[in-house]
């Protein structure tokens, strides 16, 4: 029986258990010896013009080296940051160190720079920053106005677009029955990952040395490069163990930039660790949409036609946040074969944290609004929501359905996957006992909420189709080696890539050792996000290790004078015997002795794959004081064969408690001056375990032809179809109330107040 497939248990927790993995701030690398340490001056402003910065009072204070401000970084060179994509407003740059303007409060604006690592924030009192203030524009909706501007140069706020409503089909609700229209806040929330951010670098025969631990090295040491204006060759990067990312540690961020700077400029290591308070504040935030939804069908349930609006607010400077609308319209119409659909989407600048990727990035703001609307509908024509579902879901397919936004659905069926999540939760009982507690008129009322799913992993620009490396080394000693391009942090990857080598050479897991996020060791590598890395990484994995079996066989065949025909390879003893004779074998270890034994694969996938699925969320909803306890979840999230479900299960878990918390907890907010009012845990309503039932997991495969693995990802799966799940289920409590929608976090106030209107 093939160990895939099966519970192997996470191979790298006894390290994460015991010494708690190497951080970067508990680096101890000799190399680090002597290092000074930076601390970021922030920005108190969210809007306002840099008058005068005066360092000199700091300059005298214990321990400080050196205080450094953008006008510093400018004179050595270094350029501003451009916006990422094309296409976007090329006048919105920003500086590593804030010089003229701030726009956001957290903006770095100076770096002082200290011999011990807390001198920092006592010197930074003395550094003087007169700010001149200017309105802050913090609501995405007066931005868009474009009455004050972040940049003037741009003439307007709008940093990227998609589509003119202008151009909308004016007959696309023609013949509808019934047509719904609803504005949707998809909030603003903060990745929060147990980490925060943090940097440790050193210089020596002008290259650099930087440990940053996030979602990809290469991409890292590209940024680093280009910022610092040297060449990707002079800049290693390493990834030591990241405690979390959630799509917001890509790449090199401004504060990444300036430690690498500063130890050039000084001559020895730097490092930066910031505090939670800092990284709620300057790391980016997700979400942070406003969509507009309109749908159209007819008293037979059937929707004729579909349309999404979307405000994306991108906060203070585009980062990849203010594109991510792009793949909301690519999954606007979801699972379902709505006829006729359109979508437009504008980004606008404000002054607040940058937004950039969350969990799912775009397609849970996709899943969260056509699912608002296949509800509303639903209860505009008085039909239960789940047969509102069936009638609109595209029929089973096993061949690609190309949608009209352009995906490619590799595989999928949505009926199969909400009935299976329906009859796991008994949703007719659960209708049963909501009626009944409706005609008790019982304080504490009972919601059911559905969300039926369709998401894309692996999703990839590169030509020929997305694509991942993987290196597999059997070493003289019996063990091996694998290299990977993508970069784990919490997913496990060390265990299930060993799992797929061992599948293959038949070495024990014990004796592979996974390693990843090191520049010099792996030069070229996609990084770990839109849950690609399986399907793509582990598919490299797997295929090195089946070329290495080849590359073994032709030496065995001279080894043992035999037809490479005639060789069979003896899993069980990871040794090559000749077909009818056991006895004549050469073990796969001892091809490695006068030869390395090795082989590096590229991946390349034809295109992404769909995984997809159905939620049932059970609330119950005190109507006397609004608080929402979520009861039960009930999800089938189909990610194609599952390589390693107790892996993919705790991907579910998290996902779930994640996209849960989104729906009734979470929201990053800021006051009308821009001020961020949850800067801290006590402020931002963190999901604890206490908030969440045990999940009810049931399961469905439905593999995919794009890798011999047949898998699709799981990486957020449980963000994508938990959010709309828990919102439905909380507006379904109260809907025979009068109640037709509640905006996220439904707070016990905001639902209170719903129940006072
Ligand atoms: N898996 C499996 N069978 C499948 C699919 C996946 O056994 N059919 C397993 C994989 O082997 C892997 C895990 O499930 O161990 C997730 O794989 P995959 O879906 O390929 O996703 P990635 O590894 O690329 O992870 C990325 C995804 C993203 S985009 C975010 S954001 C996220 C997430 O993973 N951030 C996380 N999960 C996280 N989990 C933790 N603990 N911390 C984060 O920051």
């Amino acid at each position: 029986m093939s160990i895939l497939g099966t519970r192997v248990l996470r191979t790298e927790d006894p390290r994460f258990l015991t010494t708690g993995g190497i951080y970067t701030a508990d680096l101890r690398d000799e190399r680090l010896g002597g290092a000074c340490h930076v601390h970021f001056i922030r920005s108190t402003a969210a809007h306002a013009r840099l008058t005068r910065i005066d360092v000199s009072g700091a300059l005298t204070a214990p321990g400080v080296i050196a205080v450094y401000t953008g006008a510093d970084l400018a004179a050595d060179g270094l350029p501003p940051v451009t916006p990422p994509m094309p296409g976007m407003n090329e006048h919105m740059v920003h500086d590593l160190l804030a010089r003229d303007v701030v726009r956001f409060v957290g903006e770095p604006v100076a770096a002082v720079v200290t011999e011990h690592p807390h001198q920092g924030e006592d010197a930074a009192e003395l550094v003087d920053i007169d700010y001149e203030w200017l309105p802050a524009v913090v609501d995405m909706t007066d931005a868009a106005a474009d009455k004050d501007l972040l940049f003037p140069a741009a003439g307007t706020n709008v940093t990227w677009h998609y589509g003119d409503a202008a151009d909308f089909d004016q007959h696309l609700f023609d013949g509808c029955e019934v047509v719904v229209s609803q504005e949707i806040v998809n909030q603003r929330v903060a990745p929060a990952p147990m980490e925060v951010r943090s940097a440790a670098a050193i210089w020596s025969d002008d290259r650099v040395t930087a440990w940053i631990p996030n979602q990809g090295a290469q991409e890292t040491q590209e940024d680093l490069a280009s910022r610092l204006g040297i060449d990707a060759s002079s800049v290693r990067v390493i990834t030591p163990d990241v405690g979390g990312a959630f799509g917001a540690k890509f790449g090199a961020d401004p504060e990444h930039v300036v430690v690498c700077w500063v130890a050039r400029q000084l001559g020895r290591p730097a490092r930066w660790t910031e505090t939670r308070n800092e990284n709620m504040v300057a790391m980016t935030h997700g979400r942070a949409q406003r969509q507009t939804v309109t749908i159209g069908g007819g008293r037979d349930g059937i929707v004729r036609g579909y349309r999404l609006e979307i405000l994306q607010d991108s906060g203070a400077y585009p980062r990849i946040g203010a594109f991510l609308p792009y793949l909301t319209i690519l999954m606007c119409p979801g699972p379902y074969a709505f006829p006729k659909a359109e979508a437009v989407a504008v980004s606008v600048v404000t002054n607040t944290t940058p937004v950039g990727a969350y969990r799912g990035a775009g397609r849970p703001e996709a899943t969260a609004a056509v699912e608002r609307a296949v509800d509303l509908f639903a209860g505009a024509i008085d039909m239960d929501p789940a047969e509102v579902r069936r009638r609109n879901l595209l029929p089973a397919f096993t061949e690609p359905h190309t949608t009209a936004f352009g995906a490619v659905y590799d595989s999928g069926n949505y009926v199969e996957a909400l009935e299976r999540a329906l009859t796991a939760a008994g949703y007719d009982e659960l209708r049963a006992e909501q009626s009944a507690r409706r005609a008790m008129g019982d304080v504490v009322q009972l919601g059911i909420g559905l969300a039926s799913y369709v998401e894309i992993t692996g999703a990839g620009a590169e030509a020929g189709g997305p694509s991942e490396n993987g290196t597999v080394e059997v070493h003289p000693d019996g063990s091996a080696t694998i290299l990977t391009g993508t970069s784990p942090h919490g997913q496990g990857h060390e265990t299930v890539w060993a799992t797929l080598a061992s599948a293959e050479l038949g070495i024990p897991l014990d004796k592979i050792t996974v390693k990843w996020g090191d520049t010099d060791l792996i030069p070229e590598g996609g990084g770990t996000g839109g849950s690609r890395s399986l399907q793509q990484g582990g598919a490299a994995v797997q295929q090195a290790s089946r070329e290495l079996i080849d590359v073994a066989r032709s030496r065995a065949a001279a080894v043992l004078e035999a037809n490479p025909a005639d060789l069979v390879f003896d899993l069980d003893g990871s040794a090559f015997t000749v077909a009818g004779d056991p006895d004549v074998s050469v073990p796969l270890a001892g091809l490695a002795v006068d030869e390395r034994l090795f082989v590096r694969a590229v991946f390349r996938a034809p295109g992404a794959t769909f995984p997809f699925g159905a939620h049932v969320a059970v609330v119950e909803v005190d109507t006397e004081t609004g608080k929402v306890v979520l009861r039960r979840m009930v999800t089938v999230d189909d990610a194609g064969t599952v390589i390693n479900p107790l892996l993919a299960e705790g991907q579910r878990h998290g996902g779930i408690a994640q996209g849960a918390a989104q729906a009734f907890l979470e929201e990053v907010v800021y006051d009308a001056d821009g001020n961020p009012l949850t800067s801290t845990f006590a402020d931002y309503a963190f999901l604890s375990a206490t908030d969440v039932p045990s999940f009810e997991l049931a399961s469905m495969e439905t593999p995919t032809s794009y890798n011999p693995l047949g898998a699709k990802g799981i990486g957020e799966a449980g963000t994508i179809g938990a959010t709309p799940a828990v919102q439905n289920a909380i507006i379904d409590a109260v809907s025979h109330l009068g109640i037709r929608h509640i905006d996220m976090p439904a707070t016990p106030q905001r639902v209170w107040r719903a129940l006072q209107g």
